[in-house]
């Protein structure tokens, strides 16, 4: 796939508004809202893939990312109770909540190679920001180069708030003591209607927006996701993705945008239908198309599964996060196919392979550690 068949879509007698997008996409100008609403509406996959691959290839060539990563999970014990949510207590079978020396023993059994610890979890009442901080301080003495990406907006928004700090002094101290990044969790869909449906008790998308805006503009980088396939519609999508367009025009702080979709086992929308796979990959590809200035679209296999963690490196995703090691079941416990999600790098490189891309790990700020071209093992 190449820019000439995208000039031949241009050339060709296709609707002009579709040509249009397509001329955008080539002259890598943006596309608007409502452009954003025919391509969810109307644009059939194979133009979306190859407007998404035209992009893909500009950011990043055949190139995808993975990194060798674990994620720690400290409690599944959450004040909140959100609609969508298979993994806090209020619907687990389960129920857990770690001590600092029970993580600190998870750190040390795990991949000597990992380059980045994931933590997130639920919104523990009583675990407060001196507790992560004495936490990260304590991982980073055991492992000094691993880089800690760790707690979501809705975490950072309860314990800073606790501490009665304003975000910038509580990202400080946490940063001190040896925050890195700031994972996208807690985003949702920015949509103040839908957000009081599904999550009525989580922070408002203000807050979330303002925190990562705070992390940016001190150099703390950051993900961002929208979670869709639930009650949400196209235009919901669109105006999430807006705003986080904007944000990344004034910072650009953030690295991956990561569409995660709803998964309905064991939870309190369990009767909506999960959409299908060809929602999920025009999903990728609209998001390809409209977030102009984010550099990476990550395909977060645990949730999509590995067959279609390949296929979305069509529709535009050039990451697919990392080996994880087992370690996370936020999307287990809402029916996964991953139910112990683990890959060894050869694995990792042989999916990318079989998808006829380059397989290159990085570092959490997307530095290339290493490229396996066909000739390296
Ligand atoms: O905010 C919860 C989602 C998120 C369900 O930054 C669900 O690299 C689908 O943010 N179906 C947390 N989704 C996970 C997260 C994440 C994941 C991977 C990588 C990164 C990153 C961040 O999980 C929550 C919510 O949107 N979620 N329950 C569910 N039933
Ligand atoms: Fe708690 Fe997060 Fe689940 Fe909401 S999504 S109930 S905040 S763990």
């Amino acid at each position: 796939m190449n820019s000439d068949s995208l000039k031949y879509i241009i050339d060709s007698n296709v609707k002009d508004a579709f040509k249009q997008i397509a001329e955008k996409v080539f002259h890598k100008s943006r596309i608007t809202q409502e452009e954003g609403l025919l391509l969810y509406e109307k644009g059939e996959p194979g133009y979306l893939g190859l407007l998404a691959e035209q992009i893909k290839q500009e950011k990043s060539g055949n190139e995808v990312y993975y990194i060798r990563n674990f994620h720690i999970e400290p409690t599944n014990i959450c004040v909140n109770k959100c609609c969508f949510c298979s993994y806090s207590h209020h619907f687990s079978p389960k129920k857990w909540n770690y001590s600092v020396e029970e993580m600190l023993e998870i750190v040390k059994l795990q991949d000597p190679e990992a380059k980045e610890v994931h933590i997130t979890g639920a919104v523990h009442p009583d675990k407060d920001i001196y507790y992560f901080a004495g936490l990260f301080s304590k991982i980073k003495k055991l492992r000094p180069a691993i880089h800690i990406k760790a707690l979501s907006a809705v975490e950072l928004g309860y314990m800073i708030k606790k501490a009665k700090m304003n975000w910038h002094q509580g990202l400080k101290f946490l940063q001190a003591n040896g925050l890195d990044s700031i994972p996208g969790g807690g985003a949702e869909i920015f949509n103040d209607a839908i957000r009081k449906k599904i999550c009525p008790t989580k922070s408002s998308a203000n807050e979330w927006l303002e925190i990562h805006e705070t992390a940016h503009q001190m150099g703390i980088t950051s993900n961002a996701t929208m979670l869709y396939g639930h009650i949400e519609n196209y235009r919901h999508r669109i105006e999430h993705m807006q705003l986080l367009r904007d944000l990344q025009d004034r910072t650009n702080g953030f690295n991956a945008f990561i569409p995660l979709k709803f998964k309905n086992g064991n939870n309190e929308l369990t009767g909506i239908r999960e959409v299908n796979v060809l929602e999920d990959m025009r999903n990728y590809a609209v998001s390809r198309i409209f977030l102009d200035n984010f550099s990476h679209l990550k395909g977060y296999w645990p949730m999509t599964g590995k067959p279609f963690a390949q296929l979305s490196l069509s529709f535009g995703v050039d990451d697919l996060d990392g080996t994880i090691s087992d370690s996370t079941q936020i999307y287990s416990l809402a029916g996964s196919v991953e139910k112990n999600p683990a890959m060894t790098v050869s694995e990792m490189v042989e999916l990318i392979r079989q998808a006829k891309r380059v397989p290159a790990e990085r570092d959490s700020l997307y530095h290339t550690m290493e490229v396996r071209n066909s000739n390296s093992s």
